[in-house]
């Protein structure tokens, strides 16, 4: 049965790797010879390298446009989004920056302004956290063919280090009246939001590593802002300058940007926090599936705090039952959830939602689409995402499902 399985993929293309002359390893296609008729007991493998690699076998990818791409939350396993596959959301692209001659200062509302360089900043007390960044426009619907990748792929998890910015307010010592500080990138968007001094003292952190490892450049590398729970967009990358007013700045990105039209001509402004959000992630379109058990799996998180629990429907939301969680449920954190569900065959739309530790409860597109003045996206969009599956096994999203 496995070889058959093999045999019958075996027109896609794998990637292996190959040792050079001079000891480089480099990626080449795999032959179709070389994959049915390895022994693998008969022949010596490749020594151990420089850098680890993929399997060739494994292949995911976050299918970029020019300016995002996404986690394949549908490929992945566990809480932490590898690096690599860390979703990239560049208003002017990912900047080269030398680490030696990358600062940062603090200056305004404050008794002493001060610059750090990185080094600098790596002695302060050095703090980990895992949670995640997701972008506020992470939302795609609109067709059955759409995989979790592709419906709400912004979002990642990594573990961050760096130092917590209360360290640094205290440091330049930050006036009472300080009630706003603004966060610069060095990028070529030169990126900047304003946000709640309040928000620095609670969890912000100056990020310089992320998963055992200096920060990526699509992270932000050498330095990000990182805020646990908040809009993507704020967790400034590249970040050089810290300026502290009694007033926000009123910027580009959050005028004319990152404000959500509520109706009746009003919109929404400093819409911070990410609210609680669910999706099955398997299966999920692409997948097929078959009649018997299957274990329904997915990710559930909110900026507001823990998940307290994930409900799963089977019969198109008519009625729910709680999923399992998986330990360690943290803070403003992608939790994954999972449901043991055996499948008659019969056509039927299953979904999840997440409720978070503050009691709310993840909207339905219906609900969120007729609170919204009857938008069907936007930013902060978070509905219930539903599965239709066919008699045949497909599995195909069911847009703008639920109940009002
Ligand atoms: N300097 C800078 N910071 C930035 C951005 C940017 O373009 N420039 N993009 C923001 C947006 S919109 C999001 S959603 C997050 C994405 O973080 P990531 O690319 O590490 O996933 O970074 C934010 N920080
Ligand atoms: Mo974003």
């Amino acid at each position: 049965m496995k070889r058959r399985t093999w045999l019958g993929g075996a027109a896609t293309a794998a990637v292996v790797l190959v040792q050079t002359a001079f000891g480089k390893r480099l990626q080449a296609a795999v032959t179709e010879a070389e994959k049915t008729l390895e022994d693998t007991t008969k022949r010596l493998g490749t020594p151990p390298g420089v850098l680890g690699t993929r399997s060739p076998f494994e292949t995911p990818h976050k299918k970029p446009s020019d300016t995002s791409s996404r986690t394949p939350l549908q490929d992945l396993y566990g809480m932490i989004t590898p690096s690599d596959l860390h979703f990239e959301r560049n208003h002017g692209g990912v900047p080269r920056i030398d680490p030696q001659h990358h600062e940062l200062m603090i200056h305004g509302m404050v008794e002493k302004p001060m610059i750090f360089t990185v080094a600098e900043l790596k002695r302060f007390p050095s703090v980990s956290r895992i949670c995640f960044v997701e972008c506020s426009g992470n939302f795609r619907g609109g067709s059955e063919a759409l995989t979790p990748q592709e419906i709400c792929g912004l979002t990642s998890q990594s573990e961050w280090t760096g130092v917590m910015l209360s360290t640094l307010f205290r440091e330049v010592g930050v006036k009472p009246a300080a009630a706003w500080f603004l966060a610069e990138g060095a990028d070529a968007a030169v990126m900047t939001r304003s946000v709640l001094v309040s928000k620095g003292w609670e969890d912000a952190m100056i990020v310089y590593a992320q998963n055992g490892e200096a920060i990526r450049p699509e992270q932000g590398y050498p330095l990000r802002l990182l805020l646990p729970g908040w809009e993507g967009n704020t967790s400034v990358k590249w970040l050089r300058r810290i300026e502290l007013s009694d007033q926000p700045f009123m910027t580009r990105e959050e005028t004319s940007k990152y404000t959500e039209s509520i109706g009746g001509g009003k919109v929404r402004q400093f819409s911070f926090v990410m609210d609680a959000r669910s999706i099955i992630t398997f299966p999920a379109y692409p997948a097929h599936v078959g009649k018997g058990w299957i274990e329904i799996r997915g990710l559930a998180w909110s900026g507001r705090g823990k998940i307290q629990a994930v409900e799963v429907s089977t019969d198109a939301g008519k009625t729910w039952a709680p999923a399992r969680l998986q330990e360690p449920v943290l803070d403003k954190a992608h939790t994954q959830f999972r449901y043991i569900w055996q499948w008659n065959g019969e056509e039927t739309e299953i979904m999840s939602r997440a409720i978070d530790e503050t009691g709310y409860i993840q909207p339905t597109f219906r609900q969120l689409s007729d609170a919204r003045g009857g938008s069907k996206g936007g930013y902060h969009f978070n509905p219930v995402t539903a599965w239709r599956i066919k008699r045949t096994g497909e599995v195909l999203l069911q847009p703008e499902a639920g109940r009002r």
